[in-house]
């Protein structure tokens, strides 16, 4: 079984450590590099934790300020050349991954690769619900103390990831639940989780109602407005909460690039395959069944409409 211990046979411990969550991070990647760093901290190695961009998502932010998550952005920290990195929840080569200076030693993801990793340690579990769940195993194994701000960052991790445990989840994900709810800040957990949305965020669902395109059981929803990845996030799910609709598209416009956020109920349509199969030679894109995303740069954007009509395609509906 990979864990700590194996992770660790592969540091140098005269090397500087870096743990890097994706860009734009979630309540998972941050939650899963905060306990691989206690993780190493238990085993006498010190590091760092970054992640790149920024935090976009006011929940995120808040639940690092409470439970004191010692990760800042790439941009704040100084990178030595010959620094070990190691990935969690996401996979370098990924479009939502800074590149960082130093080598890349070790991958800790739930997400399907897009190649198979090339370093010396990776684990990829693709049918847990969360990176969280992956770390809660190290913890089990290692038999480390959970401490209760860990506990709390994985749950949400977990919770969020699975939707409040409605998608992808598997036996380890209810055993991770069970074991952190007891031990984890719950109270705060939920009141973050479930208050992720702010009325500034209104006129991003009220553009979506309207611009939304229905054809049986697929909405596409193209909006103008720019907004972070946890609104498109919910955007999604706001309409795959109809039960008429089976899968989602929203897509939103950035600087240089459109974004892309897939949901779907379908396991004959996993989000993964069929973004890849839509974006392929315009974009990138992955995740899991459930729930995907990607992005497309704008000189290769083929339009709302020529968009739509490709994933329309790779589901096999003309
Ligand atoms: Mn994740």
């Amino acid at each position: 079984m990979k864990g700590i211990q194996e992770l660790i046979t592969h540091l140098d411990r005269e090397r500087e450590v870096v743990i890097q969550a994706h860009d734009f991070p979630d309540h998972d990647a941050v939650a899963s590099a905060y306990a691989l760093a206690s993780l190493l901290a238990n085993n006498g190695i010190a590091s760092i934790l970054c992640y790149g961009g920024e935090i976009q998502s006011n929940s995120l932010g808040e639940a690092i300020n409470l439970l004191q998550i010692p990760i800042t952005s790439s941009s704040n920290v100084k990178i030595s050349e010959n620094a070990q990195i190691l990935v969690v929840d996401g996979f370098l080569g990924n479009s939502n991954m800074a590149g960082l200076p130093g080598e890349i030693v070790g991958v800790i993801d739930h997400h399907s690769p897009p190649s198979e990793p090339d370093c010396k340690y990776w684990d990829i579990r693709e049918h847990y619900g969360s990176c969280s769940t992956i770390l809660y195993e190290y913890y089990k194994i290692s038999k480390c103390e959970l401490t209760r701000s860990i506990a709390t960052a994985l749950l949400m991790g977990l919770m969020m990831d699975t939707g409040f445990m409605t998608r992808g989840v598997s036996p380890v994900d209810l055993e991770a639940f069970s074991t952190l709810f007891g031990l984890a800040d719950w109270q705060s957990g939920a009141r973050l989780l479930r208050n992720s949305l702010s009325l500034n965020d209104l006129a991003v669902f009220r553009e979506a109602i309207n611009s939304c395109i229905v054809a049986d059981d697929f909405c596409f929803v193209p909006i103008q407005k720019e907004c972070s990845p946890e609104v498109m996030a919910l955007v999604a799910d706001f309409f795959l909460g109809m039960r008429e609709i089976h899968f989602v598209v929203v897509l939103e416009p950035e600087r240089d690039e459109y974004r892309l956020s897939v949901r779907s109920e379908d396991l004959f349509r996993p989000c993964d395959v069929i973004i890849r199969r839509a974006v392929e030679g315009i974009g990138a894109g992955g995740g899991h069944v459930h729930m995907g995303g990607g992005s497309i740069p704008r000189d290769l954007f083929p339009g709302e409409e020529g968009l739509r009509k490709r994933f329309m395609a790779a589901m096999g509906k003309e």
